[in-house]
């Protein structure tokens, strides 16, 4: 089995997390769908990764999806819980981590690409509000426990933690950690799982 992905792209990292996290046994294969010869097109006809290419040759995508068959298949504590309202809870805050994450994709790709990116554009602040209501959101619904949902690690955990490592990555003058100190403790600890610590994304 292989996983396709970006080194640098959040929603990769995720479904790296949550392969290391099930024990799930498969190979990384670092590819960037914007670069020429790229092989994710031929698997994903929408051009995005992670990728899951399974032994059979069957490509399943997008990291939700993937998230959920490493769930499955894999040893270990459940990411989502299987508990209906639980799960729907947890699901929740998947979504929110992941939505963080779709606006901090949309702003700094509208900076890379555009020499005259201006901040003080409708979009550019709609933008911004969704960050930080998101991050305001889970700021006081974490408080001061260690993972987002109930007592234990969740796929909330994974997609918090990828948004707020990609903050770092892409969007470092953001300062999350002054304006939303109270999510310092808690991103430090999930930094310092392994599955975390060993998908860092490389800077730049
Ligand atoms: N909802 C998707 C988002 C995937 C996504 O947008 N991936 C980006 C990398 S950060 C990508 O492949 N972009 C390339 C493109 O859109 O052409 C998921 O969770 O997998």
């Amino acid at each position: 089995m292989q996983l396709l992905g970006s080194p640098g792209s959040p929603y990769a990292r995720k479904a790296r997390i949550a392969m290391l996290e099930k024990n799930m046994h498969c190979e990384f294969v670092a590819d960037r769908p914007s670069n020429p010869g790229s092989q994710v097109p031929k698997h994903n006809p929408l051009g995005k990764v992670p990728v899951l290419v399974r032994d059979d040759g069957k490509a399943l995508y997008d990291s939700v999806v993937i998230v959920e068959y490493f769930d499955h298949l894999g040893t270990g504590p459940k990411l989502v819980p299987e508990k209906f309202e639980d799960r729907i809870e947890v699901k929740r805050l998947e979504a929110l981590g992941d939505g963080i994450t779709d606006c901090i994709v949309a702003l700094t790709h509208d900076s890379r690409f555009s020499d005259t990116c201006d901040q003080n554009t409708d979009w550019y602040q709609k933008q911004l509000q969704k960050i930080e209501r998101g991050l305001a959101v889970l700021q006081s619904e974490i408080g001061a426990r260690e993972f987002c949902f109930g007592a234990a690690f969740t796929l909330g955990d994974i997609s918090a933690g990828c948004a707020l490592g990609y903050l770092d990555r892409a969007y470092a003058g953001f300062d999350w950690r002054n304006k939303f100190s109270g999510l310092k403790r808690y991103a430090e600890k999930l930094f310092a799982r392994a599955s975390f610590a060993s998908t860092l994304p490389p800077k730049g």
